[in-house]
């Protein structure tokens, strides 16, 4: 039986959680741990990292002790990317590379890759929170979870590995790509857990109906998947194809890897993890604190972590965060969907528009792949955007011009911009093996 909410009582937890006392904490107690396990961290990151205790001196700080409430935090400066590639590869390590357990890398589409950090002791707690990520889902020990993130420096494979192997499930370590023998392996193996990039996840969801395999016969009832923005229609879309339930898990490098947050049964924003992180929202444009609820720049400071502590990073992410207490029972914020990066944000005469938001108007169109890419170009001295969209195989070529028309209405109806829409054959927009890509960038190279 379902408990009803009462607004006098609060219901019992419904889902307690791996860590339930941890993940139930009453907000006071989790400040106070918070505010201990931040003292900490900024005494580790001033004793460490000259960089760290050069720049929160320059902040006004004379003693790492000198942080006596959270709202001290707002006294710290941003940390940012470049500061990450500035110091590369280990300047913001806090101890010798000799004395880590692993290293991982972004690979960034400019220059340097983005280097981080582990002690045996972070890759410990990554594996917890990833575990307590899997089943804050509904992931249980015994599971048998499909891995088709990448393995290497990506830290979506092996932190979703290492998260499932600490929960108690075995793991087929399979990775990106190769999708036919995904397929066959899903069929074959029977795991109840797929994580993947949902663009990925479709990318098989494909192929395995170009072989007449149905994977709703399947054994899979969860997906995991994040690491990229995915719209609610794309979830939708995942779900019936798939006939899983599609889970969102949130996180990035270089605040650790997967399991940053996750979604719960509820699935109303993702539980971002207090115990382990800080988390603001700001103006991405002054830095300023934006007011609960409203959508800002998520700033992420690490709490537990050793060898590569983060104060109030920018993540470039835009969210809003909800403290209200969520029905599940677990009292950590929630993050809402995170709709796209600050700089994937493209600025179509004047509107600002997230890939995202193209994506949840075109997933789910009669006819209409969901599969797209935005073109960026320039004609003379301005700049265009051509958006290319694929046609399901049963479109015959002589309704192409209308089913532009269709997407040209709702995109200019629901999103209020006047988008050129340009209709492609059958798998002519690249498949993703990973994080897709969905911005093709034309426009000259300023020299
Ligand atoms: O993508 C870590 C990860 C792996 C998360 C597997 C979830 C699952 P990075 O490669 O450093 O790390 O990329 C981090 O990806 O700042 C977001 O822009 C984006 N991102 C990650 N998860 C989500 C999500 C991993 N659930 C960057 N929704 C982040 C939207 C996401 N964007």
């Amino acid at each position: 039986m379902v408990a009803t909410l009462s607004a006098a009582a609060p219901a019992a937890p419904r889902a307690p959680g791996l860590h339930a006392q941890l993940e139930t904490l009453p907000r006071e107690t989790l400040q106070q741990l918070q505010l201990q396990r931040l003292q900490e961290t900024l005494r580790n990151a001033w004793e460490n990292v000259p960089w760290h205790q050069q720049r929160l001196r320059a902040a006004g700080l004379t003693d790492p002790r000198d942080l006596h409430s959270l709202d001290d935090l707002r006294r710290l400066p941003f940390t940012v990317k470049t500061d990450l590639r500035d110091n590369y590869p280990f300047g913001l390590f806090t101890r010798p590379v000799q004395q880590l357990a692993r290293l991982h890398a972004s690979s960034g589409t400019t220059g340097k890759p983005t280097v981080v950090g582990y002690t045996a002791q972070d890759l410990s707690t990554w594996s917890d929170l990833v575990a307590r990520s899997l089943h804050c889902a509904g992931v249980r020990p015994g599971d048998l979870v499909h891995n088709a993130y990448g393995y290497g420096l990506f830290t979506g494979g092996l932190g979703a590995h290492d998260g499932a192997g600490r929960l108690g499930c075995p793991v087929v370590p399979i990775s990106g790509g190769g999708t036919e023998r995904q397929v066959a392996l899903i069929m074959d193996f029977g795991p109840r857990v797929l994580c993947a990039t949902p663009s990925y996840a479709l990318a098989i969801a494909e192929v395995a109906e170009q072989q007449g395999v149905n994977l709703r016969d399947s054994a899979l009832r969860i997906g995991m998947f994040g690491a990229e923005p995915w719209s609610e229609a794309m979830r939708r879309e995942i779900e019936a194809r798939m006939g899983l339930r599609a889970v969102d898990i949130y996180g990035l490098s270089e605040i650790m890897g997967p399991g940053v947050a996750c979604e719960c049964e509820v699935r109303n924003g993702l539980h971002g993890w207090e115990d382990h992180f800080l988390f603001e929202t700001i103006d991405p444009d002054s830095g300023a604190p934006v007011p609960e609820g409203e959508p800002g720049e998520l700033v992420i400071t690490t709490l537990t972590k050793q060898a590569l502590p983060m104060l109030r990073y920018r993540t470039r992410d835009i969210t809003r965060l909800e403290r209200s207490r969520c029905d599940c029972g677990r009292t950590h914020v929630r993050i809402l969907r995170v709709t796209g990066r600050n700089d994937d944000m493209l600025i179509i005469r004047g509107v600002n528009v997230y890939p995202s938001q193209i994506e949840a108007v075109l997933v789910g169109r009669p006819g209409v792949a969901p599969h797209y890419q935005l073109v960026l170009e320039r004609q003379g001295a301005l700049d265009h955007v051509r958006l290319e969209i694929e046609a399901l195989p049963s479109v015959n070529a002589a309704d192409y011009p209308r089913l532009a028309a269709d997407a040209t209405h709702h995109i200019k109806s629901m999103i209020g911009i006047s988008a050129k829409v340009q209709v492609l054959a059958p798998g002519a927009v690249p498949r993703s093996q990973g994080k897709a890509v969905r911005v093709r960038d034309l426009r000259p190279k300023a020299s």
